[in-house]
């Protein structure tokens, strides 16, 4: 009966350690697909499985910072469209109100402006051939630098033949202002003080001299007593005869009565020929 009881608590010890020994047996478990797993392949299945979790976590801040960018893009985009459509809007409204004002400006013209102001006034026509203009004011050429001989202007009287009839003069004005300084020069002519407040347009009549060579563009100015200078860029000059009409709205200067001054400038600059002649005749105000 001992031996059977002992023989029956033998089995039940040897049953007992074999069946639980692995469950027992530190770091093991079942894996999900029911298989048991050692501690490496479970180490590299979690590795795994963070590193997937970690990629997908990259890839949604990776996601996640690229509509972020789109957006400032967007909002960027969005901010200059509306900064130049209210530029634009500015720029309109601007020329709008100088055009008023011009237009108003006009209208005191018009209004306050007596009839007999609209006849011309003969600045110059040179038909005399000799000084003064018909103003009965000097005129004459002029240099930035007197005692640069390499940088002159010099006017002469030339006779204004017409269909083969005398015509008075014209002036021609040879300038120079090919030269290793910084050069300009022109011609002037004193205005007495002419109140040109009531006139609209400043013109002259003006040809190259084909023989001689001429820039195709010039500046004249207006000075007025306040020591204001407008400007104007004559273009297009060519080898014959043209009338230059300016409006004196274009020449900017704000105070047009009281003129003191109309001065012709060639420069180094701009002049397409650095050396030639331009002839001048019948300078209006209209
Ligand atoms: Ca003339
Ligand atoms: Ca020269």
């Amino acid at each position: 009966m001992t031996k059977g009881i002992l023989c029956l608590v033998l089995a039940i010890f040897l049953l007992t350690s074999c069946s639980w020994a692995p469950f027992q047996s530190k770091g093991e478990f079942w894996g999900n697909e029911g298989y048991m797993l050692r501690d490496d392949e479970r180490d590299r299945i979690e590795n795994a499985s963070e590193i997937a979790r970690l990629r997908e976590e990259l890839e949604k801040e990776r996601r996640a910072q690229e509509e972020a960018d789109r957006k400032i893009r967007e909002e960027t985009e969005r901010r200059a469209q509306e900064e130049i459509a209210l530029r634009a809007q500015k720029e309109t409204e601007r020329k709008a109100q100088e055009a008023s004002k011009l237009q108003q400006k006009e209208q005191v013209k018009e209004d306050t402006c007596p009839d007999v102001a609209y006849y011309p006034i003969l600045i110059a026509d040179f038909n005399s051939g000799k000084k003064p203009n018909n103003l009965g004011e000097d005129f004459g050429c002029w240099d930035k630098d007197p005692n640069d001989y390499t940088q002159t202007a010099t006017e002469s009287f030339i006779a204004d033949i017409q269909n083969g009839n005398k015509k008075g003069f014209f002036i021609e004005i040879h300038y120079d202002v090919n030269s290793p300084n910084p050069a300009f020069n022109g011609f002037w002519t004193r205005l007495n003080n002419l109140d040109a407040s009531c006139y609209k347009t400043l013109s002259f009549r003006v040809k190259g001299n084909e023989r001689m060579g001429f820039t195709k563009v010039f500046k004249i100015e207006l000075k007025n007593s306040k020591r204001e200078t407008g400007i104007f860029y004559v273009n297009n000059v060519s080898n014959e005869w043209q009338e230059i009409i300016i409006p004196l709205k274009d020449i900017r200067i704000k105070e047009l009565s009281g003129l003191r001054e109309f001065v012709i400038v060639f420069e180094d600059s701009l002049a397409t020929e650095k050396e030639g002649t331009i002839c001048i005749d019948d300078i209006y105000l209209r």
